[in-house]
């Protein structure tokens, strides 16, 4: 047995790879999930795989390693100190306030740096690293790997002209952990077709159409909006912020047939109605929309549901559609039940907002858990699983006076992946809001087709 073949079955062994059924972060179901992180639990092993990295960069020269967060930082810091190659660390995200610093750690321009990441997939992300790498001046020839997934990632930097040293393939695991008899032959068949049929192909733009989408929703909301978008060819949600019942029928009317939705605030209608209701459900159905109640719930879950349930409005009776904070935790997101969809925030677009990084990621981590959210708000990508709703967008990019940051629909659609523009008064405060809304409409399609063709 070799070396590399003893260093997997011990790893194996602590549980970094898994077989079953899993969904990735894309969506994609697979047979199989890897994780590395365990390996921090074993010093020992941790020293191997540095050992077996190093080897194969043994031809390489760089000054600098730099591992790519959060898996890949313990080895290479392990990789450092067996190698005497300094380290330097990547942020996710630069520092907000201080240095803004994307790099920590000493070095200068010119310098070639090595990259290290745990496993490849799609390679997309990785290509954003080292193009940040880049960014700061230093130089990327070489980047190693754990583990690829063959899935299309060691092509694409390839092609980019980065050298790629993959410890082991997906096929070669397979292969060992076989021979171990570790793995049963129905197993062995099962992961090599995902592997010959699920190539991520789409290698240079990672967004995920509208029929792809479709194809892994579970909630009935989320599969509607997703049908809508495609049958009339519209991303947009018009935001309809007036004060009259009369002002928002007359809208619904004229910009009906050019969204997927109206986003509403109900509370901010001075002659509410039962009979307004009706006329806009009526409305709603002629022209093939969703009812998107904008209400920002947060509170604990019984007064939500109260809020959401009762009152004059009745939201539960109309909404296709919710927005809820996700502040009081997952159990007062419970409360609205599996009918409406909720869309939870979890980044606001003013400016000073404090939905920072963190609370960006909890409120993900929380809307995938709940089976009833079927996406978030926010002003930067999500995993594809969620849906992406971006607000804050009007074609004169800038703001108002009271912290509203506006985007342009191609700068949303290209660098967050958006799926859904929210737009309110780039629509209701224009002179002809069905001419406005005909032009958002095609500004958002038009983008998420440059988005997807490759
Ligand atoms: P505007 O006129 O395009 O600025 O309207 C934007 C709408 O989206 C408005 O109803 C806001 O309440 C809503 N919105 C937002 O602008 N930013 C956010 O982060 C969230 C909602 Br959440």
């Amino acid at each position: 047995m070799t070396n590399k073949e003893e260093f997997l079955l011990k790893a194996y062994e602590l549980g970094i790879i898994k077989f079953g059924n899993f969904t990735l972060k894309s969506g994609i179901e697979s047979p199989f999930y890897v994780d590395l992180r365990p390996l921090v639990s074993s010093p020992a092993l941790l020293k191997e795989l540095s050992d077996h990295l190093l080897q194969l960069l043994k031809d390489s020269h760089y000054q600098l390693i730099c591992g790519v967060p959060y898996a890949a930082l313990p080895i290479s810091a392990a990789m450092s100190l067996e190698s005497g190659v300094p380290l330097i660390l990547k942020r996710k995200e630069s520092k907000k306030y201080g240095t803004k610093k994307m790099l920590e750690g000493i070095f200068s321009e010119g310098q070639t740096c090595v990259l290290v990441e745990d496993v490849i997939t799609s390679g997309k992300s990785l290509v954003e690293t080292v193009e940040e790498v880049e960014k700061e001046g230093l130089r990327v020839k070489d980047v190693a790997v754990v583990l690829d997934r063959e899935q299309g990632g060691t092509r694409l930097l390839t092609e980019k002209g980065y050298a790629v040293h993959t410890l082991f393939s997906m096929g070669e695991v397979i292969d060992i952990l076989y021979k171990h008899d570790l793995l049963k032959e129905p197993e062995v068949i099962r992961i090599r077709s995902f592997l010959k049929e699920k190539p991520v192909v789409r290698i240079r733009s990672s967004r995920v159409t509208y029929e792809e989408k479709l194809k892994f929703q579970a909630h009935p909301a989320s599969k509607k909006i997703l049908e809508i978008a495609l049958k009339k060819k519209s991303n947009l949600i018009a935001s309809l912020d007036v004060n009259t019942s009369r002002e928002i029928l007359d809208l619904a009317e004229r910009v009906g047939e050019h969204v997927v939705a109206v986003k509403l605030h109900t509370d901010i209608i001075s002659d509410f109605s039962e009979e307004y209701v009706s006329r806009l459900k009526k409305i709603s159905q002629d022209k093939n929309f969703l009812l998107f109640e904008d209400r920002k719930f947060g509170d604990i879950g019984n007064t939500q549901q109260l809020q959401f349930e009762k009152g004059i409005y009745k939201i539960s009776d109309w909404a296709d559609l919710i927005t809820s904070h996700v502040i009081a935790g997952e159990e007062s997101l419970k409360v609205f039940g599996d009918k409406v969809g909720v869309v939870t925030i979890a980044e606001m677009s003013s400016k000073g907002a404090l939905t920072d990084e963190h609370y960006k990621e909890k409120a993900i981590e929380l809307s995938q858990k709940a089976s009833n959210v079927i996406g978030c708000v926010a002003q930067s990508e999500l995993p594809s699983s969620l849906l992406l709703f971006t607000p804050g967008v009007n074609i004169t990019s800038g703001g108002d006076s009271k912290g509203q940051q506006f985007n342009t629909p191609d700068k949303v659609i290209t660098e967050y992946h958006t799926d859904f523009i929210i737009v309110g008064r780039g629509i209701y405060a224009a002179a002809r809001p069905e001419e406005a809304a005909e032009k958002y409409r095609k500004e958002g399609w038009d983008a998420y087709l440059r988005n997807i063709k490759f």
